[in-house]
Parts: structure tokens; C-alpha cells; sequence
């Protein structure tokens, strides 16, 4: 029995024992119809009324919340008690390992050896949100069992934008020197990635013996390192670790298409590209994201240039007036030839980047575009063929970015309408992705087939965003602060 049926039925049989059985007689009769006020009341005409309503009020659409009036205050507590929720699911199944199996659970670990993904992706929110005990437990942990002296072949990007880009905020907020005392330190055993001979980074990298691996790599894994780099230069005062990531960047940058543009895939000790596929999808996203926040986190003119000039090529080129709306497509680097009709869950950060990045008119119609990817099933699809309104890839991994782009637009423009659609978006969650223990990924948002992973980013940023959005708005004074790609707040230098 699901849990809406066990409501209805103990309403009902509530009811019934608390009152005489005309009234109740009465007032069943009148929810199911004409006939039932002359009919005798023996036991199976009872049950039969009450059977008759049960299925009465079950066939009545659940009560819409979206109707009501919407309280900020009271969501911002609501999003408050799903982290803590998460967040102790976690702790209890998975405490020492780097993420949560909801379902099962258990415990996933990337390495051989744990690396805290969680813990140390999940602080800065924790802090945010006030959840202090849980906040303090997370840091103890950290400062007490994290260590990267490990002989593990580490994602340099995702261990880079999760797990420094985790440190250096949390350090950001509580002036705990452990924190950046482990962020130099993992610093330090990442840099070996970026001694290809073009200078863009390998992608894989042993954290004790400093070998890499992988040249073939991709913008997003090469352009999104200079946020975490550079703040950690700034924070210990040794300059290597801007340098090299921000060569990385114009390195990749330099080797852009005639017409403005990069494609999906790059050889990073030959320089050649390996696909022509150009687009703001997975593999190339953040890149775009980060010559932006590389401007204006630390004034960095020379990107402020480059996104600028990539802005107008991703207009000129990839933007698609579809009969549902605008969209960002797929294109060839070379030619601008359209090769695709594709959009999904990682291409929605783009509405937030526009919203500050130079195009609040865009930024609002593709945000518009991107609620009708969620409402198409009720929660959005990883991939979508936006002529055909098709789904391509039904999964849905408990993504951020659509939520990130209403923070971002809510922030610039102040519409309630982005309140709304946070409300949207939360609703769907708590509906569709709660498990007792924690939220876990959709394989399938057509058929609403849970998977059984709760990835760390969900409280890096998905929970974040959503706090941020309903919370006052002095929580976190957006001005003053850049999120890297993982949501983690970093303070601006300009
Ligand atoms: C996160 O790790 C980051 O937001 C990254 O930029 C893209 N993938 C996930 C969330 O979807």
C-alpha cells in the first residue's frame, strides 16, 4: 500500500469510528453521487460506500502544491531538513567512504582508497545552512582522516572542482588552516598533470608517484581548473598553481575554430582536435563557465576577452530558434553546419552563466526553454531532441544546473517566476528522488525507475541552490563570492 492509499483509507475509517454513521453515510454518499442518501446502512452497503469513496477520493488529483501560496521561508526550512536527512543517511550507511548507495545502503568509492567525496563536497553547504553539528562533524572528519598520500590514479577535474574546490570554501568560511594545509597539499600532487607539450592537462594523475595518463581530453576537463587553481595561489601565495591552469585555458583557447568555436574532444600532447562535434553539453560546458568566472572572480581581463568573443560565436552559431523556443544545439567547429538537435541536464547552466555574462534576454528564454525539458515528464531528462520533443537519454543523476540557473536568474532579476520554478523543481525531488535513506538518481524519468547512487554534488550543489533560492538572501551575499562548476563559493579578489 503506498502511502497516499494508507492516508486515504485511515481518513476515512477515522472518520467513520469518530462519528455517528448517518452523518458519515451522508457525507460519503455526497463525494461519490446521486443514489446513496435512500440506501439501507447494513455492513455491506457500509463497505461498499466506504470502499466506493476510498476509490473516490484516490481518483482525485493529489492536492497541487504549486497552487498554494508560496513561502520562502517555509521551503528554505523545508530544503533544510531534506539536506539534514541526506546528509545523516549518509553519515549512518556510508560515514568514511565517498558516497551514498541509497537504495542498498552502501557505500561507493571511486578509489581503492576513499577520499571523503562527500564529507568534503557537502561542508560549505552544511555551514550555509546552519546545520551546525552536522557542519562540525563533517570538518572533524575531514581534518582528521583525509589524506592524499595515497598511490590512487585520481580524475584530476572532478578531484579538482569536488574535492579542492570543496577545501579551499570550507576554508573560506571557518579559517580552518587543516583545510588549506590539505589543499596545498592536494594541490601540489595534481600539478605533474599539466606537463604535456602543449601545457593542458592530462587527465588522470597518481597522487603519490605524480604519473599521468590520457591525453585524449576534453574543454570542459582542460578549462575548468582556474577558479580552484587560482584560488589556492591566492590563499598560499605561490603563483605556479594560477600559471598553469590559466595557460591551460588559453592554450585550449588558442586552438579555437576560425569561426570562434571548440569541439568535444582534443589531444593534449599533439594539440590536434579528435571530434568536431561543438556544442555546451558534457565535455565542453564548464569551459564556457569559467572564462567568464575567470574575469570575475579575479578581474582576469584576457578572459573576460575570450568569453566574450566565445559568446558571440555560441550565438552566432550554436543558439536555435526551434518551435519550442530558444536552445543551444550541436554544430560543427568548422563550418557551423547544425548536426543536432540535442540539449539536456548539463547544457541548463547556461541561462545562469548569460544571466550575469552579458545576456539577460537569452539568459530568461532558454531558462523558459529548459522548464518545458522538466515539465515534459515532470523532472528533466538527461538528453533531448528539442525539435522532436523526444528524449534521447531518460536518466536523470540528481543534476543541478537547472536549479542553478534559476538561483542566478532569481538573483539578477528578482522575478518571482524563478521562485516558482525552484518550487517546481523541489516538489519533483522530494516526490520522484527521496528514499528513506537519502535521494538517489532516476534511471528512467519516463517510467520513474530509481537507480542507487546519491552523488556527492547532490549536496555540493543541487541542495544548495535550492537553499540559496529560498533563503533570505543575506545567507550568502552573491556579490561578493563566484561558485565554481561543483557550487562551492569562492570570494572575489575585485
Ligand atoms: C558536477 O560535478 C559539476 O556541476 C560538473 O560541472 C558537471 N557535472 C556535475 C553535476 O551535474
Amino acid at each position: 500500500m503506498t502511502e497516499r492509499v494508507q492516508k486515504v483509507t485511515e481518513g476515512v475509517q477515522a472518520a467513520w469510528s469518530r462519528s455517528d454513521g448517518s452523518l458519515i453515510l451522508r457525507r460519503t454518499a455526497s463525494s461519490v453521487g446521486p443514489g446513496f442518501p435512500g440506501m439501507k446502512r447494513n455492513g455491506a452497503v457500509v463497505a461498499a460506500v466506504l470502499l466506493s469513496a476510498g476509490v473516490a477520493l484516490l481518483a482525485r488529483p493529489a492536492p497541487d502544491p504549486s497552487a498554494l501560496p508560496l513561502d520562502r521561508a517555509a521551503l528554505a526550512a523545508r530544503v533544510r531538513e531534506e539536506l539534514a536527512h541526506s546528509w545523516r543517511s549518509y553519515e549512518r550507511y556510508a560515514r568514511g567512504h565517498d558516497e551514498l548507495k541509497p537504495v542498498s545502503r552502501t557505500a561507493h568509492d571511486w578509489h581503492a582508497r576513499p577520499l571523503l567525496m562527500t564529507p568534503v563536497d557537502s561542508l560549505d553547504t552544511l555551514i550555509l545552512a546552519g546545520l551546525e553539528a552536522e557542519a562540525l562533524r563533517a570538518r572533524e572528519q575531514i581534518a582528521e582522516s583525509l589524506s592524499f598520500d595515497a598511490d590512487i590514479e585520481v580524475k584530476n577535474f572532478e578531484i579538482t572542482i569536488r574535492i579542492l574546490g570543496g577545501l579551499l570554501s570550507a576554508y573560506e568560511l571557518t579559517y580552518d588552516p587543516r583545510l588549506l594545509r590539505l589543499a596545498d597539499d592536494l594541490g601540489a600532487r595534481l600539478l605533474p598533470v599539466f606537463s604535456s607539450p602543449t601545457g593542458m592537462p592530462y587527465m588522470y594523475v597518481n597522487l603519490k608517484t605524480g604519473k599521468t595518463r590520457g591525453a585524449r581530453s576534453n574543454p570542459a576537463e582542460i578549462g575548468t581548473l582556474v577558479l580552484e587553481f587560482g584560488t589556492l595561489s591566492r590563499l598560499t601565495g605561490k603563483p605556479v598553481y594560477f600559471v598553469k591552469a590559466k595557460n591551460a585555458l588559453v592554450q585550449l583557447y588558442r586552438r579555437r575554430s576560425p569561426i570562434g568555436l571548440v569541439g568535444e574532444e582534443i589531444d593534449v600532447e599533439t594539440g590536434k582536435w579528435l571530434s568536431r562535434a561543438s556544442h555546451v553539453g558534457g565535455g565542453i560546458d564548464s569551459y564556457y563557465e569559467y572564462l567568464w568566472k575567470c574575469e570575475r572572480l579575479f578581474g582576469d581581463a584576457e578572459c573576460g576577452q575570450m568569453w566574450t568573443e566565445s559568446r558571440k560565436a555560441l550565438d552566432a552559431h550554436l543558439a536555435d530558434e526551434a518551435p519550442s523556443g530558444l536552445w543551444y544545439g550541436q554544430v560543427d567547429m568548422d563550418t557551423g553546419k547544425r548536426t543536432a538537435s540535442e540539449f539536456g541536464a548539463l547544457h541548463a547552466f547556461l541561462p545562469g552563466v548569460l544571466a550575469f555574462g552579458g545576456d539577460l534576454d537569452r539568459a530568461r528564454r532558454l531558462q523558459d526553454s529548459c522548464l518545458k525539458m522538466w515539465q515534459l515528464h515532470g523532472i528533466e531528462p538527461e538528453l533531448l531532441d528539442y525539435r522532436k520533443m523526444k528524449v534521447l537519454d531518460p536518466a536523470y543523476p540528481l543534476r543541478p544546473e537547472i536549479i542553478e540557473s534559476a538561483y542566478c536568474l532569481y538573483r539578477a532579476t528578482g522575478d518571482p517566476r524563478y521562485l516558482e520554478m525552484g518550487r517546481t523543481f523541489f516538489e519533483a525531488l522530494v516526490r520522484r528522488c527521496r528514499t528513506d535513506a537519502g535521494y538517489t538518481v532516476l534511471k528512467s524519468v519516463v517510467i520513474g525507475e530509481k537507480g542507487d547512487l546519491m552523488p556527492s554534488y547532490f549536496l555540493a550543489e543541487t541542495l544548495k541552490y535550492l537553499y540559496l533560492l529560498f533563503a533570505p538572501a543575506e545567507t550568502l551575499d552573491y556579490d561578493r563570492v563566484v561558485f565554481n562548476t561543483e557550487a562551492h563559493p569562492f570570494r572575489r579578489t575585485q
